[in-house]
């Protein structure tokens, strides 16, 4: 007979427990699946209440067992998730930004990731006017799983051009720090600015995508966005989109709007009737009321920057030399492009985006986004006195 010592009963005992225990929630399930399946299709046979087919441990007819697996997938793909249908815009995100930004960005990166992107995986466009370390390379594309491309600027879209009087610009420099403007006596700003109202989008990493999601190290996402922003601009014939608007420092644009009306002038063709200039201007564009939207945050279409009109409005700002002798931003650049050339319904306020970039910040103030959100929506911008949303209510 066979012998079991005292040491070796307790773990075969517990292991028999564990075996039953495991068969019990294994098979319950099957034993209720079979029975409903038994219930819906032999509803008026005899069989229907008899025990004896019923073995939990088969299902009784496989030809059901298929019709209801069958039937939870089909359950399944109703309920597909926005970002389990694998179709993606033409689409990605562009971030301009130093080597010594890097911590900065690391720290956007994960919210955008852990509030987006790890859903939907649309790859980044680094760009830098000098070479990215492999210290940045490393320590961003390890942050996602998406592809990463990282781009050095052509000299010629991070310089003068020959038309520029340098001593005029650097007089104006000098002259605007003296002031105590923001960014005043910077050079590199200038070629920032200049840069992104006209050359982002034409750079050899960009030029493969359709729309392009501006992005800066520091940012902060507040709330996961569950659906893609770039389909939805895709599919309802939006070219720009937007989450902070806010008044210009005049003093960085005193004749922006002068060159922007000569350009008018110049083209009237090129402006729709029912544009959105009364954004930006209360005197039917007489004057400029400093109104744009914050280009930080940014979800745009590509080909409407790369478009014939656009493309006339900047070379006739950058041939004025405003980018130099004064400090014009590619936000109020953009804004008033985006006001002159589009209607309303071609631009979109992204409510539900929850955005921070020092010091201002968007926080939704609907309670249902709220509940996938961490920011608190008393520090909301919109209707603080240098917002633009009231004008953009109206307009
Ligand atoms: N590579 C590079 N990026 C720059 C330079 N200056 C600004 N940027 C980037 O341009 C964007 C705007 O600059 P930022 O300093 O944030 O300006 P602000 O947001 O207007 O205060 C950020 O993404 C910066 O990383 C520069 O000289 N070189
Ligand atoms: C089951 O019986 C009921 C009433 O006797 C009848 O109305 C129904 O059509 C029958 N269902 C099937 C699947 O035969
Ligand atoms: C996936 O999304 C595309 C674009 O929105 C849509 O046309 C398509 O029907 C969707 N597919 C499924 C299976 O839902
Ligand atoms: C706005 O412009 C688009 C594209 O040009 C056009 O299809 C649409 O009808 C316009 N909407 C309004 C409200 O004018
Ligand atoms: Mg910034």
């Amino acid at each position: 007979m066979l012998v079991i010592s005292s040491t070796q009963r307790k773990p075969i005992f517990l292991s028999l427990t564990f075996l039953f225990l495991f068969l019990c929630l294994y098979f319950s399930p099957l034993r209720y699946l079979n029975s409903k399946i038994s219930t819906t299709n032999n509803e008026n046979s005899s069989q229907g209440s008899s025990d004896s087919n019923d073995s939990p441990f088969e299902f009784r007819n496989s030809e059901n067992a298929d019709r209801f697996i069958l039937d939870l997938d089909h359950q399944e793909k109703n309920e597909l998730k926005p970002w389990e249908n694998t179709t993606r815009a033409n689409a990605a995100f562009v971030i301009l930004t130093r080597n010594s930004e890097l911590d900065d960005l690391r720290k956007t990166m994960q919210q955008l990731e852990q509030r987006f992107n790890h859903k939907f995986n649309y790859p980044y466009v680094f760009l830098n006017d000098e070479e990215f370390t492999m210290e940045f390379r490393d320590l961003t594309s390890s942050l996602t799983s998406a592809k990463t491309q990282y781009g050095i600027i052509p000299r010629e879209h991070w310089s003068y051009p020959d038309w520029i009087d340098v001593e005029k610009a650097d007089e104006a420099r000098r002259r605007m720090g003296e002031q105590g403007i923001i960014y005043g006596d910077s050079l590199s700003y200038r070629h920032m600015c200049r840069f992104e109202s006209g050359f982002f989008y034409r750079h050899p990493l960009m030029e493969q995508y359709d729309f392009y999601w501006r992005v800066e190290p520091s940012v902060e996402f507040y709330c996961d966005i569950d659906y893609d922003p770039f389909l939805y601009m895709q599919e309802n014939n939006k070219k720009y989109g937007w989450t902070i608007s806010l008044l210009e420092f005049e003093s960085t644009v005193p004749t922006l709007w002068k060159t922007t009306k000569d350009f008018m002038k110049e083209h009237p063709e090129m402006i729709p009737e029912n544009n959105l200039l009364r954004f930006v201007s209360e005197d039917k564009g007489n004057t400029y009321n400093l109104c744009h939207f914050w280009s930080n945050f940014e979800i745009g279409d590509l080909n409407f920057l790369r478009s014939k009109e656009y493309s006339a409005y900047f070379d006739y700002l950058d041939k004025a030399g405003g980018f130099f002798y004064e400090r014009w931003g590619d936000a109020p650049v953009h804004s008033i492009a985006v006001a002159l050339f589009l209607n309303k319904s071609e631009v979109h306020f992204f409510d539900d985006i929850g955005y921070r970039h020092d010091p201002f910040m968007h926080c939704p103030l609907d309670r249902n986004v709220q509940k996938k959100c961490h920011c608190n929506p008393d520090d909301n911008f919109d209707f603080t006195i240098f917002s633009c949303m009231n004008k953009w209510l109206i307009a």
